[in-house]
């Protein structure tokens, strides 16, 4: 079974499975992700019912996304995406497919354009397999300039 590896700074480190995270109460459940952002589609939780289960440390400031699938990273602060980010994990009832950014895709609702910010587009990290706390700033290999977001990109449609 796919699981979503929550560790670093934390207290309880967890392996969450799709049924693991439909368990989770409804008022942590964003049942239809179309209603925040027309152009996406599934369910998701929110990363504050991750973090509840978890219990970060005190000074756990930053958020790894981790997607060994394509080995694309992202390290955004923690305190910019606490309440709001969720991660997507199913569509009608079932694990959310590959070719949605699945099992398990991060994914901040107001992001900014690509490039421009910590918390940009290029963060909403598909593929993820782990995300891990620390303290200071972790690994992140998002695109940095024009010509290597459009690789990336290009890597993508050949996919
Ligand atoms: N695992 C993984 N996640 C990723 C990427 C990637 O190449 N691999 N690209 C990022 C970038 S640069 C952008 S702009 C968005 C694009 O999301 P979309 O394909 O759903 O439009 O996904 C982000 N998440
Ligand atoms: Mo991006």
């Amino acid at each position: 079974m796919v699981t979503l590896k929550i560790s670093g700074a934390v207290k309880h480190p967890v392996h969450l499975s799709y049924d693991n995270l439909a368990a989770i109460p409804e008022s942590h459940q964003i049942c239809d992700v179309s209603r925040i952002d027309p152009k996406r589609r599934g369910g998701a939780v929110k990363l504050a019912a991750l973090l509840t289960l978890v219990e970060p440390a005190s000074n756990a400031a930053w958020l790894g996304l981790h997607a060994k699938a394509d080995d694309f990273h992202a390290s955004i602060p923690l305190a910019d995406v606490r309440e709001k980010a969720i991660l997507i994990y199913s569509l009608e009832g079932e694990p959310l497919p590959s070719k949605a950014g699945g099992p398990f895709r991060f994914f901040i609702p107001d992001h900014k354009a690509c490039k421009t910010h910590e918390i940009d587009e290029c963060a909403n990290v598909k593929f993820v397999d782990h995300i891990e706390l620390t303290v200071d700033r972790g690994f992140d290999n998002r695109p940095h300039d024009e010509a290597e977001h459009e690789a990336l990109h290009e890597r993508e449609r050949q996919a």
